[in-house]
């Protein structure tokens, strides 16, 4: 028999949202039979609540399988299903880390898209072996040859090295296990060196305290071996550790190449960080390992409990979420509309989503979210600072140039659209940088382009301007100056801070107005005459009024039908959950995020 780490192979599979990653291995994990059949149950590895309802992979999950090769051997396959959505990358770029090799698949009805091109290069950067895999060719009316041209062209895969494939119908699934076991190479550590394991990931479990997801590089880990963070130089008895089957199985010993999870029962997140190297207290490493650059958030947004009462339990519910994910930053912020609530940092706003909806659910607090905000420099007469609040934005007499991130936007799409989403983009303050072709078929469009402009709904309208076709990929280029200022919106006559936004000043004056007509739909008519005014360093640009209401809500009810009065009652009461009093002023959270759709015209 071979030595057990040159028969274990470590993979992740990845691709664009949608492509079949995570149907793909629930086919993995049928076939190898890690799963009784009877409980085997669609998309296994989404198993979050939110996951199965948006359809979506939020986290990386990792699987330990078995499977006898043609050589005859059992091979230990250790696999991580990745998210596709450009929010969660850095899901993608740790699971990469814990691998020798990549399945990246790709629809074959869709061909590459965005996210399959900034997925596949993460994977070539870090050196990984990349498999090729043409995925849902039960479909009908599929250009098989188109699909391999994309892979040929842009990424350089020969049509020898293509695999097909349909997680549907399970076909090529066996051909897909046993190309990891010829082409992925075995994980390299020194069995006998001291312990460096990489956690690449984590979770908190009331009773285990932080369980770390690791990746042994180096020697090995029993239960009750006393551990030592590196980074942190924090010590822990290991009381369990175990692989994931894909639920967690416990076990007595994880050797070098191998993945599976340590539970610390440390109790604070700080002390078990993503990307840092575990090792033994007894004899421990001498080096830790690279670990990750940390996540960068990209859109900022204010998160207070509709309640002041509340903001303990939304401070715990943020530390327990923060360590299921290690992307999310946040900080306490204040704010004098809002009182006491943090500043949270997000990959994108589906993330950011994400977390507001977690946030509620899981952990059962309500909150008000203000409108996202991106991160400016502000270059003032004393130093440069970050602003990610634009309340914050200090005295324009203080300030010699703001800047704002630029990105690099690359847009996939067929032909036939390019021209609407050239206009699109063009508005967007976009600026095309190159174009070329993925296949003759289609376009692929690069554009510098303010993420200011990327989060408010481009996304929504390349989709519909493509008929559902364009894909989208983005990333940081750089920070660039531009002529910024703070639109502060003041209700009935005082500043709400959490209202104020950071706006071009040429597009100012247009959407002081739109904001403020939005307002004054969204503010519900109170007992007295509410004036919304849109302002610019003290100078007020626009104005409307929420008219005083006249009559109190049951008196729209006819006759003395008391269920409907209580359903009314009650639908107000529901209503009125997402309000915050601001000053005299109830401000319902529609209101905050009123900025989001903004369409002047
Ligand atoms: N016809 C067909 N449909 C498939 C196949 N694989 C997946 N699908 C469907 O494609 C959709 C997306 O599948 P998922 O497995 O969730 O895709 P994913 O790549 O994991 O998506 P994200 O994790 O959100 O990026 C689902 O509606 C699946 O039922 C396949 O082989 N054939
Ligand atoms: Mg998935």
């Amino acid at each position: 028999m071979s030595d057990p780490q040159s028969r274990i192979r470590n993979f992740c599979v990845i691709a664009h949202v949608d492509h079949g990653k995570t149907t793909l291995s629930d086919r993995l994990i049928e076939l190898t039979g890690t799963v009784a059949l009877r409980q085997m149950r669609e998309q296994l590895l989404d198993s979050m609540e939110l996951e199965r309802e948006h359809g979506v992979t939020i986290k990386a999950r990792a699987v330990r399988m078995a499977w006898t090769a043609r050589d005859g051997e059992v091979y230990e396959l250790n696999l991580i299903d990745t998210p596709g959505h450009v929010d969660f990358n850095y899901e993608v770029s740790r699971s990469l880390a814990a691998c020798e090799g990549a399945i990246l698949l790709v629809d074959a009805s869709q061909g590459i898209e965005a996210q399959t091109l900034a997925n596949a290069y993460l994977a070539v950067e870090q050196g990984l072996e990349v498999i090729p895999v043409i995925n849902k060719i039960d479909l009908p009316n599929i250009a098989l040859d188109l699909v391999r041209e994309d892979l040929r062209t842009p990424l350089g895969f020969k049509d020898a090295e293509i695999l097909l494939a349909s997680g549907k119908t399970g076909l090529g699934v066996a051909e897909i296990l046993n190309a990891v076991v010829d082409r992925v190479p075995a994980p390299s550590g020194d069995q006998d060196a001291p312990l460096r394991a990489l956690i690449f990931d984590s979770h908190y479990d009331a009773y285990k305290g932080v369980v770390a997801h690791v990746r042994i590089v180096d020697g090995s880990v029993r239960r009750g071996d006393r551990i030592l963070l590196m980074a942190t130089q924090k010590e822990a008895e290991l009381l369990e550790l175990g692989v994931f089957a894909p639920n967690a199985v416990p076990i007595e010993r994880l050797a070098t190449g191998e993945v599976g999870y340590v539970a610390t029962g440390l109790k604070t997140v700080a002390d078990c960080r993503v990307g840092d190297t575990l090792t033994l207290a007894t004899d421990p490493a001498r080096e830790p390992l690279a670990g990750y650059r940390p996540a960068k958030p990209m859109v900022f947004a204010g998160f207070y409990p509709v309640l002041g009462e509340e903001y303990p339990a939304l401070r715990d519910a943020l530390e327990k979420l923060r360590l299921n994910d290690a992307s999310l930053i946040y900080e306490p912020e204040n704010s004098n509309a809002l009182g006491f609530g943090f500043r949270a940092g997000f990959l994108g706003l589906l993330h950011l989503d994400i977390v507001q909806e977690r946030l509620e659910r899981e952990y059962d607090v309500d909150l008000i979210a203000t409108s996202p905000s991106v991160e400016y420099r502000v270059i003032t007469h004393s130093g440069e600072i970050a602003i990610d609040n634009p309340a914050k934005l200090p005295d324009p007499a203080t300030i010699v140039e703001v800047k704002e991130p630029w990105m690099k936007v690359t847009i996939i799409v067929p032909q036939g659209y390019v021209g609407p989403i050239m206009d699109l983009a063009q508005g967007k303050r976009g600026v095309l940088t190159e174009m070329g072709y993925v296949d003759p078929t289609r376009a692929m469009l690069t554009y510098d382009m303010p993420l200011a402009e990327v989060i408010v709904d481009f996304y929504d309208q390349l989709k519909s301007r493509s008929q559902g076709y364009a894909s989208l990929d983005y990333e940081l280029r750089e920070y660039r100056a531009a002529d910024l200022v703070r639109l502060d919106i003041l209700v009935a006559g005082t500043v709400v801070d959490a209202l104020s936004m950071i706006v071009h000043r040429e597009r100012s004056m247009g959407i002081g107005r739109v904001l403020t007509a939005k307002l004054r739909e969204l503010i519900p008519k109170q007992m007295f005459d509410v004036p919304i005014q849109a302002a610019i360093g003290g100078k007020v640009i626009a104005r409307e009024t929420v008219k005083a209401k006249r009559k109190d809500v049951l008196a729209k009810c006819y006759g003395g039908d008391i269920t409907r009065k209580k359903k009314l009652l009650e639908k107000q009461k529901a209503g009125k959950k997402r309000m915050k009093m601001v000053g005299a002023v109830e401000i319902p959270q529609e209101a905050f995020l009123a900025v989001l759709r903004i369409k002047e015209d």
